[in-house]
């Protein structure tokens, strides 16, 4: 047996190894189980006695020499393979970065936190109330007896147990009446739902009501009230007028439009032609409804408006189809961003 030679074989196999994969390859092929050198090892007891020592220690010295050849490629394949790595992983950090996609608020939203502000910054409580009622805060404390047709007119939809969703968010006013006493000024914004889709329905609006309850309210404050509001909504001195109309809850009662924010009174499609719009529904606090929730109608009266907030906000944006506010469509909403 030739050790000397194995050991030359393996040394040059050692150096050739291309790669971490080829360099195993050749410790297996030498060092291994099956190895060339451990077969020399298993051949020592064929030996004179005499021989072993010495024929044991040159085959332990060349395996250790061979390893050590291994241990010392490795390391420059190691350091061979990480140069190429980062020469060909080389990042460009001139290059401009991805963009992240930022959202926006939804058109309804804006023009929620618009009248908000408003209200808010004229001293106004913001109450959100909850969507689930029952039938005495949403019809009878409002007024609106059983078999009253102003129910049939909400469409409202019923739960099994006796609770409803809200068909506006009066409900809310009468829960603040409850718990606070005058004066109060607060609007109640939120979601509101009634059995009605079609073009310019939706079984869920949105909807803004707002009370104010205090020593001699009067017509004139809700009339200065809704003209400022609507003319700051619109960010224009636009015409307000007040048509005489019915709700239980109001007394006396009024629709309010507001001079065509598209065509300035003109006429135009917007306002079919007559140069002005109805917004919104107010009056003023029916006695009935104030002493229900336990106010003293010979010492407070009160104001109340109600409007959809979905059709302010269509008139604001120029929106023309009310289902565009809930189909969720990005290239409807990214305008609005
Ligand atoms: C209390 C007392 C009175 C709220 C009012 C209206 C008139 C009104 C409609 C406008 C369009 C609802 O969204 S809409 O369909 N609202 O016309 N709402 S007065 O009156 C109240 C509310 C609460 C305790």
């Amino acid at each position: 047996m030739d050790i000397e030679d194995i050991l030359q074989r393996g040394q040059q196999q050692v150096a050739k190894a291309e790669d971490l994969r080829q360099l195993d390859d050749v410790r297996v092929g030498f060092l291994g189980k099956k190895g060339e050198l451990t077969a020399l090892l298993k051949q020592l007891g064929t030996l004179d006695a005499a021989e072993r020592p010495k024929a044991g220690a040159l085959i332990n010295q060349a395996k250790v020499t061979l390893q050590q050849d291994i241990e010392g490629r490795k390391d420059q394949l190691q350091q061979q393979e990480l140069a190429q790595t980062l020469a060909a992983d080389t990042v460009d950090v001139t290059l401009p970065g991805r963009q992240p996609v930022l959202g926006g608020l939804h058109p309804v939203t804006q023009a929620m936190y618009r009248i908000q502000d408003i209200f808010t910054g004229a001293g106004y409580q913001v109450v959100a109330g909850r969507e689930i009622e029952n039938d005495y805060y949403n019809f009878a404390a409002l007024n609106i007896p059983s078999h009253h047709p102003a129910r049939a007119m909400h469409d409202t939809f019923y739960f099994s147990d006796g609770t409803l969703l809200r068909t506006h968010t009066s409900p809310s006013q009468v829960h603040t009446m409850e718990r606070q006493a005058p004066p109060i000024r607060v609007i109640c914004p939120g979601r509101v739902y009634r059995r009605d889709s079609d073009l310019t329905h939706s079984p869920m609006f949105h909807q803004v009501e707002g009370l104010v309850v205090d020593e001699d309210i009067s017509f004139a404050d809700l009339k200065g009230t809704v003209t400022d509001f609507l003319q700051r909504f619109f960010e224009k001195e636009l015409q307000v007028r007040f048509r005489p109309s019915y709700f239980p809850f109001t007394e006396p009662s009024a629709e309010v439009d507001v001079q065509c924010v598209h065509c300035l009174g003109k006429g135009c499609r917007v306002c079919s032609h007559t140069g002005w719009l109805e917004v919104m529904g107010c009056g003023l606090v029916h006695p009935n409804v104030l002493n229900m929730s336990g106010i003293d109608t010979e010492a407070y009266s009160g104001f109340a408006f109600g409007f959809g907030v979905d059709r302010l906000a269509m008139l604001l944006f120029e929106v023309d189809d009310l289902r565009l506010f809930f189909d969720n469509d990005l290239r409807f909403l990214r305008q609005f961003a």
